[in-house]
């Protein structure tokens, strides 16, 4: 049975296995905002520098783990996390696993906690090391899992950076995590490309270029909202502003200008060519929508 120390007055206390560049971006956090901090990691010394700061360091992962209800687990890979905790007695403990994995490890890693006696909430971490502590930065978690203790110690796990609660599945932290970051993916593959092809030109700055660059991301972001209400409506060429037959077209002229300034297409033209067959099948009056359908269906 856990017990429920979140409260705005006397900070939490818990346990962070992990001290890799996020465990201590969190570890720290913590420390800050006055939480009882009890820290292990495999490599020992790299808990020196946080004790200084006020935490305690555990000489074993099994001395880590009894010291608090709540273990954060911040580790390198699922495989670590299932490595490192194999032998530690979890009954009573909640787990938050911040490791990145797959949703399926998720959901496996929150069936072996539970026959160990264990809570689980799943995490997945939307910022990068300098971004936790820092609420301006916009960084948060998404979790999944466990929702009573997700609202048992929301308070604490919102220290470092904020939190988004998306569902009892375990899964799910994970599958949203790595959908964004699989946006992220093809945005970083389109801004490659572009500088790319500006590369040559000695008179436009890369400083000046990514202004633009930035800006227009940012306005073609908002599509994704269009695309969203096609995919709930069913109806792939509602409020379509660039159809897909004129997207397709234009897209000869984004190969022909990479050719001319001595650029590979090969970032874009899995995409275009997906583009292409779509319009073959005659949903040239669509918008992206119906590519959804089309990669699910192969
Ligand atoms: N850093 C980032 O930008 C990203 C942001 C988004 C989320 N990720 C994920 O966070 C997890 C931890 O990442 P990290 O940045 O702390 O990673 P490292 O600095 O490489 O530290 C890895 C820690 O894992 C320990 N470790 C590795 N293998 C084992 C094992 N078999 N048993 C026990 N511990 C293990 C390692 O220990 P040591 O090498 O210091 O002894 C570090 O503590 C990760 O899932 C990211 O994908 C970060």
């Amino acid at each position: 049975m856990t017990t429920d120390h979140t409260s705005a007055t006397q900070p939490a206390p818990l346990t962070l296995l992990g001290l890799g560049d996020m465990g201590t971006a969190l570890a720290r956090a913590w420390l800050a905002a006055g939480h009882p901090l009890t820290v292990w990691n495999r490599t020992a010394a790299k808990a020196e520098p946080l004790v200084a700061e006020g935490a305690r360091a555990a000489a074993t992962l099994e001395e880590a783990v009894a010291a608090a209800d709540l273990v954060v687990v911040c580790l390198l890979d699922d495989a670590s996390v299932g490595e490192a905790l194999a032998a530690a007695e979890l009954t009573g403990k909640d787990i938050v696993n911040l490791t990145t994995g797959t949703p399926a490890q998720a959901r496996e890693r929150a069936g072996w906690a539970r026959q160990r006696g264990a809570r689980f909430l799943d995490g997945g971490i939307m910022a990068v090391p300098p971004m936790i502590g820092i609420p301006e930065a916009g960084g948060y978690v998404f979790y999944s899992g466990d929702h009573a203790l997700f609202e048992q110690h929301r308070d604490t796990l919102a220290v470092p950076v904020g939190t988004r609660y998306v569902g009892t599945d375990p899964g799910h932290a994970a599958l949203h995590d790595v959908a964004l970051l699989s946006a992220m993916t093809g945005m970083f593959a389109g801004i490659t490309h572009a500088f790319a092809l500006m590369r040559p030109e000695q008179d436009v700055k890369p400083t000046a270029f990514a202004g633009m660059l930035t800006d227009w991301l940012r306005a073609m972001a908002d599509m994704s909202a269009g695309m969203a209400h096609q995919l709930e409506s069913g109806d792939y060429t509602e409020g379509v502003a660039s159809n897909l037959a004129m997207m397709s077209a234009g897209n000869a002229t984004l190969e022909t200008t990479a050719e001319e300034q001595g650029v590979s297409g090969e970032l874009l033209a899995p995409f275009m060519a997906s583009m292409r067959e779509r319009v073959a099948h005659g949903y040239g009056d669509e918008g992206l929508a119906g590519l959804v359908d089309m990669l699910r269906q192969r």
